[in-house]
């Protein structure tokens, strides 16, 4: 860590625990301390553990007290009078003149705490301070995709780009969790409090002693760091692992299965956060199996974790992928489906359910309009589901930091009522609920390869992630420069130029892949991976852009197409039912317009598409010189692994540029008023 002033710094002399316990987070936080000043400053400070404050004060001139409010101001009533107010999971930090104090409302927040002062100490801030920090919402969950196995013994990851699970090999818990607490111990330096560890397209062996027992063996790796342990489940376990002849949510011995398994998966983890489902999705059992609704089987398992005081999460990502027809039904939409399936639910669930909901109606694309049914649950606290992995970003091959895309969607203002209703506003319950409920979920994909996600530069949007769940408020670029410098360096040039590249890789990636709302334009038949634009129509998971020789876009109007329009609020209805009012790049979302429809820019939407194309794979040509100029600016290996995929992505831009002009200019038969499209050197 560079760019700390070691020798102008007053460093206090011990670092002094309250009440630490071995395991768990402020003795943890003691130990961050010590470790994380040695390796800034080359010194290291003892840890020393106190019942109160005032036994160990005599002994240091200066020091660093670390513990929970409770703890402190047990021992010393009269300080509490000068504390703020913290909610759960804050922190209270003060530096001056080498003594240092760190409260956290709970063990967890005395841990963000410590690592916040340390993250400010590597980044050369050795001033003295005063912070208060409180988190935006409870709910600062990762979800893991991870497979107790693959068709071998891996333990895969759906959709993850860096390498196999770190929890699961050979339908088991891995025996070595080292990994397992290391990411623990990243997931708290973000301020991340739970992590689901399995796909939602659960399995249900999951849930056998044996790997109940492995899954207690995870919660342990995880508490020293205060992450929680939550568990993906498969609907239909009562019948496939319990062997009931049912499933239903109704039934007493389904419901009675469930409630035992809660029962003994908090026996082994008592501090579990609860359960994530995905239910009848995508081939997913559920309760419309047995025709019960969604808040039926939402229910099933608050019940269940009630008395534990867990959180069932439940996923609003329900379709029906054998029920579209895209060429029959002009009014077949897959986007209206979560609000159809959600209607007349909003009073129907428990209070410790919460609706996860993605952040487009449809799924994870380079430019969505925000879900409208953040607007429909008005009593059910809610979360946002936004994926770190980049599933159809470029799967980590191509650089997208994706803090700006999620700064749109979070400050977009849904005026709900008429009043203002940002996102942000939404999910931490501000706006409807008034108290502090749901929150932020992340598809993080972490596995085995040494940088984690597959990309050195993809960590940037696992921290931002956390960072915004912290603070939404937090701009994409102070998020990013906070980033290079823990990450990389200080050297001014460095964080020029990883940040140049980072805040235009998003519109790039979107102008050499899907325009104006089309979608991302991925291969959606296999990986999600590479251009192909012929699979986004006629497929049955209703990802389409109903694309001829004429004519391109999803009619989502009230007035003549699937209606899904309609589904916002009024003043954002009005603005997306008509043309004149819809933003450019998202007019193929809501409009079917000839491909010589004008925009607003004065381009026709053909000549659009050419330019874009152009243009964003000019700009990633860039990439490769810009990066070249940081060479000895930092360590070999980092800049090799990283030049390689930016040479890489450069080149799979043009392929990009030109597998989507050539599609569109056969199916069109419009000319590019530049003359490139069609006379490339490839053809
Ligand atoms: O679009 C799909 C992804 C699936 C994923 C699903 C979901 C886990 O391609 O891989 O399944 O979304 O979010 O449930």
């Amino acid at each position: 860590i560079k760019g700390a002033k070691p020798h102008s710094y007053k460093l206090p002399s011990a670092i002094v625990t309250l009440n630490a316990t071995e395991g768990l987070p402020v003795f943890t936080a003691g130990q961050e301390l010590s470790q994380g000043i040695e390796g800034i400053f080359g010194k290291k400070l003892d840890v020393e553990a106190a019942k109160d404050v005032g036994s160990h004060e005599k002994k240091h001139t200066t020091t660093a007290t670390v513990g929970t409010v409770t703890a402190y101001t047990e021992s010393d009533p009269d300080a509490a009078a000068d504390l703020p107010e913290l909610l759960d999971d804050g922190f209270y930090l003060r530096v001056s003149d080498g003594n240092v104090l760190i409260l956290g409302q709970n063990e967890r927040g005395t841990l963000y705490g410590a690592f916040h002062y340390l993250s400010l100490l590597a980044r050369g801030n050795t001033s003295d301070v005063t912070v208060t920090s409180n988190p935006d919402a409870p709910i600062r969950w990762v979800n893991q995709w991870d497979n107790m196995q693959d068709g071998g013994t891996h333990g895969s990851v759906e959709r993850g780009y860096g390498g196999d699970s770190i929890f699961f090999w050979d339908g088991k818990v891995r025996d070595d969790l080292t990994r397992a607490g290391q990411y623990a111990r990243l997931l708290a330096s973000i301020g991340i409090n739970a992590a689901v560890v399995n796909n939602v397209n659960a399995d249900a062996k999951t849930l056998t002693p044996e790997n109940m027992d492995g899954l207690g063996r995870i919660a342990d790796a995880f508490r020293p760091y205060g992450v929680q342990l939550g568990l993906s489940l498969n609907f239909a376990s009562p019948n496939t692992l319990g062997g009931l002849n049912t499933f239903d949510p109704l039934d007493e011995k389904v419901i009675q299965w469930w409630k035992d398994i809660t029962d003994d998966l908090y026996e082994r983890v008592p501090d579990m956060a609860g359960y994530l489902v995905k239910a009848n999705s995508e081939g997913q059992p559920g309760p419309m199996t047995y025709n019960r609704t969604l808040a039926e089987g939402a229910n099933l398992f608050a019940h269940a974790l009630k008395p534990h005081g867990g959180t069932i999460v439940f996923r609003a990502f329900v379709y029906d992928s054998t029920s579209l027809n895209e060429t029959l039904d002009w009014k077949a939409d897959r986007a209206n489906a979560a609000v159809e399936y959600f209607d007349g639910l909003d009073d129907k669930f428990e209070d410790n359910v919460v609706i996860q909901i993605k952040y487009g109606p449809i799924d994870f694309q380079v430019r969505e309009p925000v879900s409208p049914l953040f607007t429909k649950l008005v009593q059910t606290p809610t979360a946002i589901e936004l994926q770190i992995t980049q599933e159809y970003l470029g799967q980590q091959a191509h650089l997208v930091y994706l803090a700006p895309m999620w700064k749109e969607i979070l400050d977009f203002d849904f005026r709900a009522e008429g009043k203002p209703s940002r996102t942000r506003d939404i999910i931490n319950g501000e706006r409807f609920h008034h108290r502090r409920v749901g929150g932020y979920a992340g598809v993080a994909n972490v596995g085995t390869n040494t940088t984690w996600l597959g990309s050195h530069l993809a960590m940037s949007n696992l921290f931002a992630f956390g960072r915004l769940a912290w603070n939404p408020s937090l701009t994409s670029d102070g998020i990013l420069e906070e980033w290079i410098r823990l990450t990389f360096s200080a050297d001014q040039k460095v964080i020029d130029v990883i940040s140049d590249l980072s805040m235009v890789s998003w519109p790039t990636y979107e102008s050499y892949t899907g325009n104006l709302g089309i979608q991302t334009l991925t291969d959606i038949l296999l990986g999600h991976y590479g251009p192909n634009p012929a699979s986004q129509d006629g497929n049955p998971w209703g990802q389409w852009t109903r694309a001829d020789a004429f004519s391109i876009g999803m009619d989502r109007t009230v007035w003549n197409g699937t209606g899904f329009a309609g589904q916002y609020p009024a003043e954002i209805a009005a603005r997306y039912e008509d043309i004149a009012t819809t933003p450019d790049d998202l007019l193929l979302w809501f409009h079917h317009v000839p491909y010589t429809h004008v925009l607003k820019s004065g381009k026709t939407v053909i000549q659009h598409f050419y330019d874009s194309h152009y243009d964003g794979a000019a700009v990633a040509q860039t990439f490769p010189d810009l990066w070249e100029t940081l060479r000895g600016r930092i360590d070999d290996e980092r800049f090799e692994h990283i030049l390689f995929r930016l040479v890489y992505q450069a080149g799979h831009a043009l392929i990009w540029r030109d597998s989507i002009n050539n599609f569109y200019h056969n199916k069109s038969g419009i000319a590019d008023a530049d003359n490139r499209v069609g006379n490339h050197p490839y053809r």
